[in-house]
Order: structure tokens, then sequence, then C-alpha cells
């Protein structure tokens, strides 16, 4: 007579689809098979966060190294990831070619690509669709249980040491619909401070029109989408030229970034307050900016270098 724990061993493992697995994940903890079921026909509450907003990781936000690159781990059920013990630590999904939504074999011009994208808040509930950029595609997913993505080099920090992040893909071989983890994430080694732009709804551009700079993930099949499709089967939504995505780090998405205020040092400042004259800054270049040929001064102390105060401009 089986024992009921024998019992459940024999159960054959549920997949079909794929996830990212990672501590930082929101339902990471859960059955280890709900995270990766595509969502189609959703409300906007069912998909977002595939509808785990409240199951809040508790594991540590993934690191994101700027400019170096990060490894995750993609598969049709946890028991098949390092979290778990049934896995070979290679293959995404050992017992299901069909999980791949690719053809069986797999059929390269099948792979549809894969995407992660950030936003900068700290908090998911904060989170808004126009909120995430795609920071990093993987033209080659799904096939491998362990996914490479480059991280731009010019990636800033996170606010609080925290960023929210997500995972999308979707199939070749499937129904219309898409995937999405979410995780929290964190930019480790940041040494730019330049925001990402205003991410804009990327466009199907095989015959071109892309979209460039800074895209928003592909968000269709559900209430409410952001890309129009045209219902063509090869004109799906994809990770990759298609649709204007890049294999690699989204380089890219900086442009339309606010830069923070350039100021001149408060010494400079003060001096060109000080005084009384209304004559123009001078348009000419010196070691010391604002104070070279030309410009207004009260003494030869306002003016740079060798240049002397005369007639209340530096000459
Ligand atoms: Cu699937």
């Amino acid at each position: 007579m089986y024992s009921k724990a024998l019992l459940l061993a024999l159960l054959p493992t549920a997949f079909g689809h794929i996830g990212l697995w990672h501590p930082s994940a929101y339902d990471f903890n859960g059955d280890g098979y709900t995270l990766v079921v595509p969502m189609s026909g959703l409300s906007f509450n069912q998909w977002w966060f595939h509808g785990n907003l409240a199951k809040k990781p508790t594991g540590a936000p993934m690191s994101l190294p700027a400019g170096g690159s990060v490894t995750v781990e993609l598969a049709c059920n946890k028991a098949y990831t390092s979290y778990g013990n049934q896995g070979d630590g290679r293959t995404a999904c050992p017992t299901d070619v069909g999980s791949y939504h690719a053809g069986n074999p797999i059929d390269p011009n099948q792979i549809m690509g894969c995407g992660l994208a950030i936003a900068y808040k700290s908090n998911a509930n904060d989170v808004k669709q126009e909120d995430f950029a795609i920071f990093s595609i993987n033209t080659n997913c799904v096939r491998d249980l362990k996914t490479v993505f480059s991280v731009p080099a010019k990636m800033p920090a996170c606010p609080g040491g925290k960023c929210i992040c997500a995972w999308f893909w979707q199939g070749q071989s499937s129904a219309n619909e898409m995937y999405m983890t979410g995780f929290d994430c964190n930019v480790t080694g940041a040494s730019s401070t330049v925001a990402i732009g205003k991410p804009a709804p990327p466009k199907y551009c095989a015959n071109g029109g892309c979209v460039t700079g800074p895209k928003q993930p592909l968000y269709w099949a559900n209430s409410n989408p952001n890309v129009v499709f045209s219902g063509d089967y090869y004109q799906k939504p994809s990770y990759n030229s298609k649709w204007g995505f890049q294999n690699g780090a989204q380089n890219d998405i900086f442009s339309g970034g606010n830069s923070p205020p350039v100021s001149n040092p408060p010494s400079q400042q003060t001096s060109f307050i000080s005084l009384t004259t209304t004559a123009p800054a001078a348009a000419a270049t010196c070691a010391w900016a604002g104070h070279c040929k030309g410009a207004a001064c009260a003494t030869d102390n306002d003016c740079s270098d060798s240049l002397i105060c005369s007639g209340s401009k530096c000459s």
C-alpha cells in the first residue's frame, strides 16, 4: 500500500509553459507551477505581475551589475531549477519540448526572444505599465535553463537600493498569450546618474519604422494592451528585430533621460552675482569659464589666468 507521500511523488510534474525562477520573484514560494501559466484575455489586475503583487518575494533583490551580466533560470517548473531537485542543470523543461512553444524539435525560427524590464520605483504597487523599460534582450530565449542578460553600463543606481523588474516572453507556437514574472532587483556598481528616458510602446517594424530609444515591454493578449497586433501569426509581438529590439544590453535607453542640472561652483556664482554691470557673459573660452576675455569684472581677480580687469571687462 502506497503512503500518501509516495503517491504524491508519483504524480507527474505539471508543466507546459515557462517562467523565471528566483527568490526575488513574486510568487517564488508558490506551488512551483502556477507562476509559469500564460496569460490571455485577463483583466489588468489578473495579468499585471501575474496577479502576484501580494505574494511578496522573500529573497533579496536580484543584483544587476552595471556593464556586466546576470544569469537567470527559466523553467517550466520550479522542480527543474537549482531551487528544485528534478533538473539536469541545463534544460528549461526536460520533460516537455512543447513548453518552449517553438516546435518539436525546437525550430530556431520560432524562438521569439525574451526581455527584462526595470522600473525605477522601490514599491511594486507603485509601478505603472508605462514605468517599465526593457533594458536587456536575449533573442535566443527561451531555450536554456540558464539564460544570460547583459546589463547596460550606464544603468543608474536604484532609489533606496531597490528597483522593480519583470521578465517578459511569448511563444510562437501557441495561442495569443503573454508571460510576465515580476521580481525585485537592484543595479550594482552604477557610475552614471543619467536616468532612463521615457519608454515608448514598441511597434511591429519588420518593414521599417521601428521605435528607437527606450521601449516599454510588449503588453498584449489581455486588457490594457500597449501595442497594435495585426493578428497575423508571424507578426506576433516578439523580443527581436521584428519589433525593434536588438539582442543584448539596450544601450539606447538613456536618450531623453533627465541629466542632473549643471551648476557653476558657488565661488564663481558669488563673484558674478556681486557685480552690478549688465555685461553679458563672455562667449570666449578660457581656464575659468565665465571669466574669460570680455567677461564682466570688478577686480583682476575676477578674470581668468593672466587677464586683467579693465573698464569692468576682463581683457
Ligand atoms: Cu505555454
